[in-house]
């Protein structure tokens, strides 16, 4: 029995304990780099490493994350709750000042800005449990399908952690290794995380920090033209049969001009020019697809995370918060 029970426990045990990724082939390539910046020596890297943990469950998260498998009613329920509307409105109020800030400086609504964070972590209540270097290596050096995008993030990480002076080994975050309020990944947090509280530095689990951040990810990812657009609309929804002849849905651009839509669609609530960029969302509910024509700033949202269904819960989030803000 204690034999059955300890063989068991091995396996169960084994991909997390008896990983060293100091030996992985991968490791010398991660030193090799990082020591040519100046910032570590191979040893220090290799040590790091031989402390990071694999762990195997990181990457069936990443995989079975809720955007790839729900259908949108169900996708939607998990944010649309009364409890992250009714904590956006109070966290709408207790940080006005760094939102009134940032939405003043970026043009991102305060509304827009409160549900990222509502979405991402319910406005810092669950900013992820997972070692940042477990996450990265895991990833980095074994994900089956994305090893060069986490890779890359597992480098920029150590470059960050030389940056803000802290422990590669200490920091805390998501399975994909987002960190703080607004769950940036490494890369982001050193190229557009803010220090907007001033104590001189860029902490992303400081809400001021996390506010001014989040705007300035929305203005500027893909750079100032093509990021958020101040006044402007962000989605509505639309009565047509089916997409029209040539028109794809659910785009990571808005690829389309209004010109080619404006036949198939009734009933706009706005004016929009012929050339205006749109696109089509068809959002699956089990029957008939719900669509909705998307503006410019819904993909300023998306290029915070590139999935349909998590761009509109934002905006959806944000318009319920914007909305219970002024009934109350
Ligand atoms: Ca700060």
């Amino acid at each position: 029995m204690m034999r059955v029970t300890f063989t068991v426990l091995s396996l169960v045990l084994a991909p997390c304990v008896l990983a060293d990724y100091s030996s992985h082939p991968k490791a010398a390539q991660l030193a090799d780099e990082l020591a040519a910046t100046g910032e570590y020596t191979r040893a220090e890297v290799l040590d790091v490493l031989r402390k990071a943990q694999r762990n195997p469950k990181l990457i069936e998260s990443e995989r079975k994350a809720p955007e790839r498998t729900r259908t949108w009613p169900e996708y939607r329920s998990i944010f649309m709750d009364g409890s992250r509307v009714a904590n956006g409105v109070r966290f709408l109020r207790k940080h006005y000042p760094s939102l009134a800030r940032a939405s003043a400086e970026y043009g991102v609504p305060k509304h827009v800005i409160a549900a990222i964070i509502g979405v991402e972590t319910l406005y810092g209540g669950y900013t992820g449990p997972h070692p940042v270097i477990d996450s990265l290596a895991t990833q980095g050096f074994d994900h089956p399908t994305r090893t060069p995008f986490f890779f890359s993030e597992l480098k920029e990480y150590f470059l960050l952690c030389r940056e803000m002076g802290f422990d590669p080994l200490a920091q805390k975050g998501s399975y994909a290794g987002a960190m703080g309020l607004s769950q940036f990944m490494p890369s982001n947090y050193r190229r557009l995380g803010l220090d907007y509280d001033g104590d001189g530095r860029v902490n992303l689990w400081s809400p001021s920090d996390a506010i001014g951040s989040v705007a300035n990810y929305l203005k500027n990812f893909r750079g100032t033209n093509t990021g958020w657009r101040a006044g402007e609309a962000v989605a509505f929804p639309v009565k047509i049969s089916s997409p029209p002849e040539g028109v794809a849905v659910n785009q990571k651009t808005p690829t389309h001009t209004w010109a080619a839509l404006s036949a198939h669609v009734e009933e706009l609530p706005v004016t929009l020019e012929a050339t205006q960029a749109v696109g089509l969302l068809a959002l699956q509910t089990g029957a008939e697809p719900e669509y909705w024509l998307a503006l410019p700033n819904f993909y300023s949202i998306l290029s915070y995370n590139p999935r349909t269904y998590y761009a509109m819960a934002v905006f959806q989030v944000s318009q319920a918060i914007a909305a219970a803000d002024l009934a109350d």
